[in-house]
C-alpha cells in the first residue's frame, strides 16, 4: 500500500471510532454533546493520532489496541483548541474554516466542551481493554503519560508560558521551552502511546519521545511559517495573528529564511533519529510531509 493509501486509512479508522465514542444523545445537555462533535469532527489533519497508530505498528504492536489512545490524543487536542480560542486565550474567532466553538454554543458551552472532551479522552482509555483489547499494565502507563503531557509539565504549562510572555520580546530558550511544551509534548504523548500500546521497551519509548520532540519543534517552526506566508482559505484561519498580538516566534527571531532553514534541519534531524527503527518507511514520508504542508 502507497504512503497516502495508509495514511487515508488511519486517518478513515480514526474518524471512524471518533463518531462511534462522541456522545450524541437527544438529552438535556445535548449542546455540550453537539459543541464537541462539532469541534472533533470539524475536519483536523488527524496528524496526532496517525502518529499513534503507526507507532504502534512499526514496533510491531496491533493498530487496534492503539487505536482509543489514538483518540484520546485527538479529543484533548480538540479540547486544547477549543480552549485557545476562547476570549480569555487567543480570541480567534474561526478555527478549521469553520466560526470556533464558543462562537456557534457560546462562551460557556465551549468551555464545557473542551473540559468534557478532556475528561472523555481518559474514559475511552479506561475502557480499552472491554472496547479494543487492550492490555490494562499499557491502559494505566498510557494514562500516565498522557495526563503528565496535557498538564503543567506539557502543554499547560506552555500555554502558560505564552500568556505569560503576551506582547513582549522573548529570548530564544524561552521560545523554545514554550513550544517543546504546548506543541511538542502532545506529539510526543501521541508517539510514545503508540509505543506504550505496541509494549515497547523503555529504551524504545524514550528514543520514540526524542523524535517527536524533534518533529514538535519542526511542525511548530512550520506553523509560524504558515502564519506569514500561508493562504487563509486552506490554514481555515486567519494569519498574521502573530504579529498582531506581537508574539516573539520563530520569524521574528530567525526570519522567514532563517525559519525555513532551522524546520529543514530538524526535519533531518527527526529523520535520522526514526532510522534506528525497523520500517520506519512511513514515518520518514510523513515527517518530510510536514515540512513542506500548506495547512
Ligand atoms: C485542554 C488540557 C487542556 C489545556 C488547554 C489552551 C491550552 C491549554 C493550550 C493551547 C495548546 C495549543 C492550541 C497549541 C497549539 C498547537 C498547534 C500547533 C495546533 C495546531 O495543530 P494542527 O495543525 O491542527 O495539527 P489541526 O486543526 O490540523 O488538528
Amino acid at each position: 500500500m502507497s504512503f497516502t493509501q495508509t495514511l487515508q486509512e488511519y486517518i478513515q479508522m480514526v474518524n471512524q471510532q471518533l463518531e462511534e465514542y462522541l456522545p450524541k444523545k437527544s438529552n438535556l445537555q445535548h449542546v455540550v454533546d453537539d459543541a464537541m462533535a462539532y469541534s472533533v469532527e470539524a475536519g483536523g489533519k488527524r496528524l496526532r493520532p496517525v502518529l499513534t497508530l503507526e507507532v504502534c505498528r512499526m514496533l510491531g504492536g496491533e493498530i487496534q489496541h492503539a487505536l482509543p489512545f489514538a483518540c484520546a490524543v485527538e479529543m484533548i487536542h480538540s479540547s486544547s483548541l477549543i480552549h485557545d480560542d476562547l476570549p480569555c486565550m487567543d480570541d480567534d474567532e474561526l478555527r478549521r474554516g469553520k466560526p470556533s466553538c464558543h462562537i456557534a454554543f457560546g462562551e460557556a458551552n465551549a468551555l464545557l466542551a473542551g473540559d468534557a472532551l478532556l475528561l472523555y479522552a481518559f474514559e475511552v482509555m479506561a475502557k480499552a481493554h472491554q472496547t479494543h483489547g487492550t492490555g490494562y499494565e499499557e491502559i494505566a502507563k498510557g494514562i500516565e503519560t498522557l495526563s503528565h503531557c496535557a498538564g503543567t509539565d506539557g502543554m499547560v504549562g506552555g500555554q502558560v508560558i505564552d500568556l505569560t510572555y503576551e506582547n513582549q520580546r522573548i529570548e530564544y530558550e524561552i521560545l523554545h521551552q514554550m513550544h517543546l511544551l504546548k506543541t511538542g509534548a502532545l506529539i510526543r504523548a501521541a508517539c510514545q502511546l503508540g509505543a506504550i500500546a505496541a509494549k515497547a521497551s523503555p529504551e524504545q519509548i524514550q528514543q520514540i519521545g526524542a523524535y517527536a520532540e524533534t518533529l514538535g519543534l519542526a511542525f511548530q517552526i512550520c506553523d509560524d511559517i504558515l502564519d506569514v506566508v500561508g493562504d487563509q482559505q486552506l490554514l481555515g484561519k486567519p494569519i498574521g495573528s502573530d504579529e498582531q498580538m506581537q508574539k516573539t516566534n520563530f520569524i521574528t527571531l530567525f526570519g522567514l529564511e532563517g525559519s525555513r532553514q532551522k524546520a529543514a534541519e530538524l526535519t533531518e534531524l527527526a529523520k535520522q533519529q526514526l532510522r534506528q527503527f525497523d520500517h520506519p518507511e512511513f514515518l520518514l514520508e510523513l515527517t518530510d510531509m510536514l515540512l513542506e504542508r500548506k495547512k
